[in-house]
């Protein structure tokens, strides 16, 4: 799904980010992308901060790395109407008084004076349309009590196959049969085999080995 963004960056904010990415390589973008989801359990929302958390582990930085950006699209390719997503139903839509908002700055920010929203309005603004990903695993089930769980784009990479086959033969037992996910961007456990079950979802499903304690990018 793509949409457009009419954004502003202040100077505050811009250095706020940086800071977080280099300090704890987790993007402010990141986490209001995450806020913004369609995300109901209090729980569900715990465990992708903790997957969020794993990741920063140095084999996923090219994923917060600053200097890569995401793709851009044309204004053809917007979703419309774009799809309404929030941990409460759209009739609830939270009423803000645009004339006595003010957006509060704290911190280690040296100016800490708040800013109106007639302030804010006339600021240079930019605009983008980019694709939004709300959180978007594939999960999988097996015959035997294992489980597990890639994020979309791993699920979409071109290397990335349901094995039947394995050499001349039909895949062995030993090896998964019937079905094995084969992902040779990954360790061997995100590799399920005799595969029962595949389903799409918004909320962290964990794995076998993942739910022990194991990185769940565990890849490149
Ligand atoms: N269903 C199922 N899938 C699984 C496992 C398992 O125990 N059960 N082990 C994982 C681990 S730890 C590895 S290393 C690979 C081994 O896959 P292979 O036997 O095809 O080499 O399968 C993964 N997929
Ligand atoms: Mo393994």
């Amino acid at each position: 799904m793509n949409r457009k963004f009419e954004l502003l960056r202040t100077p505050a904010i811009a250095n706020l980010e940086r800071r977080l990415f280099l300090k704890r390589g987790l993007s402010l973008g990141a986490l209001s992308l995450l806020t913004g989801c369609n995300i109901t359990e209090q729980e569900s929302v715990q465990r992708v901060l903790m997957a969020m958390s794993r990741w920063n582990d140095g084999a996923q930085q090219w994923l917060f790395n600053p200097h890569r950006l995401a793709p851009e699209f044309p204004e053809s390719r917007i979703t419309r109407p774009f799809p309404f997503n929030a941990y409460y139903s759209e009739d609830e839509v939270v009423e803000v008084d645009g004339s006595s908002y003010k957006l509060e700055l704290a911190g280690m920010i040296r100016e800490r004076k708040p800013w109106t929203l007639a302030q804010l309005y006339a600021l240079a603004q930019v605009s983008q349309v980019t694709r939004h990903i709300c959180v978007e695993y594939v999960g999988f089930q097996c015959a035997d009590d294992y489980y597990g769980s890639i994020d979309m784009a791993t699920a979409l990479h071109p290397q990335t196959i349901i094995a039947l086959r394995y050499g001349d033969e039909i895949l062995p037992p030993k090896y998964g049969y019937p079905m094995k996910l084969r992902i040779p961007t990954k360790l061997g456990f995100k590799n399920p085999k005799h595969i029962t079950a595949m389903f799409v979802t918004n909320e962290y499903p964990g794995g076998y080995w993942e739910d022990k304690g194991y990185n769940w990018f565990s890849g490149s």
